[in-house]
């Protein structure tokens, strides 16, 4: 019989690439919807139409519980969040709410349906995986960063995430439950919301190559992160809830560029200067940066045989390319640039 997964924040980047990876592996995929008109729901039915949707809120305690019965999941990936940094300053309480508290209703939805009790084992149960981040490592006490680099993080999503990430490892100790966390730096596609650094400036770069802006605005230049490809990091989600044991993992890629260096990447790419038409804007500055991230991703290597496949370079190409072609189509950058 085919294995069932039921991912909340189906309709984000992650989401959707996860759902194409667990589909090519024979799963039932269930996605856990919000919302009676979400226009990114009707986008997901239609690009990924093996996907089972079913609604339901990380706000919503007896929504999780209603998805769980219905899906009936042997894994659960916990994608839904507000996951940009900025908002989460000016929605504190709400990030909260969905990035923080949403853990603990959806392990709680698990419990429940799953009868597990104090010292319960792990066999035969949910597994159980949360998407935490390096957002949680913020002002860095080592680098690169590992499982065991202690966090200080500088944003209220960074705040929210910890707790997620510390519930996560509770449950599993407290209930014996397979529920793991993967620590993940920034990772990045075509399909990124054009919120974030690296889609602004790939849609920015082809906005200006084909004459539709004449700048690109953005804050620090200076902060440094490591890049991969959200392809790769959904495999390690993966991974991680079919390894014989339940343990925590950091995936990156090893290598730190800056805001900078992303930059010139992207207009080089298409042949431009970045220099003529880069503004940086105070306004854009985070009142508390993280100034650098930089992955281990020796366990995942060593203990997963996880590997990313994509450099730096082809990436912020392949999203300069992608956002040349959506644009010169006439498609909704919004909607981003889905096959
Ligand atoms: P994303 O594109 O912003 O997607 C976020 C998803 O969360 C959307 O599907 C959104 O659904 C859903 N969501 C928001 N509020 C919700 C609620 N109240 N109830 C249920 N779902 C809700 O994020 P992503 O880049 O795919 O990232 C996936 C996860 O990994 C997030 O938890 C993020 O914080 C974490 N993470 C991401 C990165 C990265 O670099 N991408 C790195 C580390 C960790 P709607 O369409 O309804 O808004
Ligand atoms: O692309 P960003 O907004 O991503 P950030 O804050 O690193 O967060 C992303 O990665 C985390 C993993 O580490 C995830 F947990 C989180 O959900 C999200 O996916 O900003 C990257 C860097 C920052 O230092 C920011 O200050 O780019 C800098 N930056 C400079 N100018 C800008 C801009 N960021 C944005 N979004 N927009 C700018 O104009």
């Amino acid at each position: 019989m085919a294995r069932r997964a039921l991912i909340t924040g189906i309709t984000g980047q992650d989401g959707s690439y996860l759902a194409e990876h667990l589909l090519g592996q024979g799963y039932e995929v269930w996605g856990l919807a919000r919302g009676q008109a979400n226009p990114r729901v009707s986008r997901m039915r239609r690009l990924l139409a093996d996907v089972k949707v079913v609604r339901g809120d990380l706000l919503d305690q007896g929504s999780l519980i209603s998805a769980v019965e219905r899906a009936q999941p042997d894994e659960v990936y916990n994608l839904g969040a507000i996951s940009f940094v900025p908002m989460s300053w000016e929605q504190a309480e709400l990030t909260a709410e969905v990035t923080g508290m949403g853990v603990l209703r959806m392990l709680e939805a698990i419990r429940v349906c799953s009868g597990v009790s104090r010292g319960g084992s792990p066999n035969g149960q949910i597994r159980f995986y949360q998407a935490s981040s390096s957002e949680m490592f913020g002002q860095v006490s080592e680098t690169p960063q590992t499982e065991s680099t202690a966090f200080h993080p500088r944003s209220p999503y960074g705040v929210a995430k910890a707790y997620g990430h510390f519930l996560t490892q509770n449950y599993r100790e407290s209930y014996g439950m397979y529920a793991v966390s993967g620590i993940l730096f920034n990772h990045e596609s075509p399909r990124r919301g054009a919120e974030f650094v690296t889609r602004k400036v790939s849609l920015g770069v082809a906005r200006i190559k084909l004459g539709l802006a004449g700048e690109l605005r953005l804050g620090n230049l200076e902060a440094r992160r490591d890049w991969g490809f959200a392809g790769d990091y959904v495999r390690a989600m993966h991974l991680m809830l079919r390894a014989e044991k339940p343990e925590d993992y950091v995936i990156g890629t090893g290598r730190m560029k800056s805001v900078r260096e992303l930059v010139e990447a992207a207009f080089t790419a298409a042949g431009l200067d970045w220099e003529r038409y880069v503004v940086t804007d105070q306004g854009l500055h985070r009142p508390a940066e993280v100034d650098l991230l930089c992955a281990d991703p020796k366990k995942a290597r060593v203990q997963l045989g996880w590997e990313p496949t994509m450099s730096f370079e082809e990436l912020v190409a392949m999203m300069v390319e992608s956002d040349l072609r959506l644009l010169t189509d006439g498609g909704d950058p919004g909607d981003g640039s889905w096959p």
